[in-house]
């Protein structure tokens, strides 16, 4: 299992990225392309999951090499939680590209950031009723703080994909049970 961050340029994933890794980060260029992006570690429930910092995208019907990237990595990695992060303070703009990861049946978890902005332009948000909507965990983060990310890991771990190999070997499976994914 890997954690995408997704979302629109500009909207924080970065922030999100440095709040939730350790030091040891790699930036390399996709291969064959220009466009870089940054992969870490996170550690959740005694494992060390890889996250990766996807390049900026405002929608799956990429228009760009940014955006070819960011389909290529969600494509490549169809074991992932992918977090979708949104700028709460224009949240209507980032919800098409929430749906179209939730379409395509990734587990996803909506990070609705700049929270703090949403407070100083009193914006009200329903977060309850989004979740609803969209049918995935919301969680208000204000990454620059730190604010919600307790509640964004507890959601990533309810959202995980429980693995196969701890389910065969809850069923008393063998040696011939060691699949994972
Ligand atoms: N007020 C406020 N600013 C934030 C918050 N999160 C991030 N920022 C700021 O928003 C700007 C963009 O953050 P980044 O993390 O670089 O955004 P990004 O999504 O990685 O952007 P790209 O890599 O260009 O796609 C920075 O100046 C951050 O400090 C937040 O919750 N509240
Ligand atoms: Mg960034």
């Amino acid at each position: 299992m890997k954690i995408l961050l997704m979302g629109h340029p500009n909207v924080g994933k970065s922030v999100f990225f440095n709040r939730l890794t350790g030091t040891k980060v790699f930036e390399s260029n996709y291969p064959g392309t220009t466009v870089d992006f940054t992969k870490g570690w996170m550690r959740l429930e005694g494992e060390d999951v890889e996250l990766i910092d996807v390049p900026g995208a405002f929608s799956l019907e990429w228009k760009d090499q940014a955006e070819e990237v960011a389909v290529k990595m969600l494509e490549e990695n169809r074991d992932s939680v992918v977090v979708c992060v949104l700028d709460a303070s224009k949240v209507e703009r980032g919800l098409y590209l929430a749906l179209e990861i939730i379409e395509r049946g990734y587990p996803v978890v909506v990070a609705l950031n700049m929270w703090d902005v949403t407070k100083d332009k009193n914006i009200g948000i329903d977060v309850e009723k989004l979740e609803r909507i969209l049918g995935v965990p919301v969680v208000a983060t204000t990454a620059i703080s730190g604010e919600g990310f307790k509640e964004l890991v507890s959601k990533i771990k309810e959202t995980a994909p429980v693995k196969i190999e701890k389910i065969i070997k809850n069923a008393g499976g063998g040696e011939s049970a060691a699949v994972s994914g």
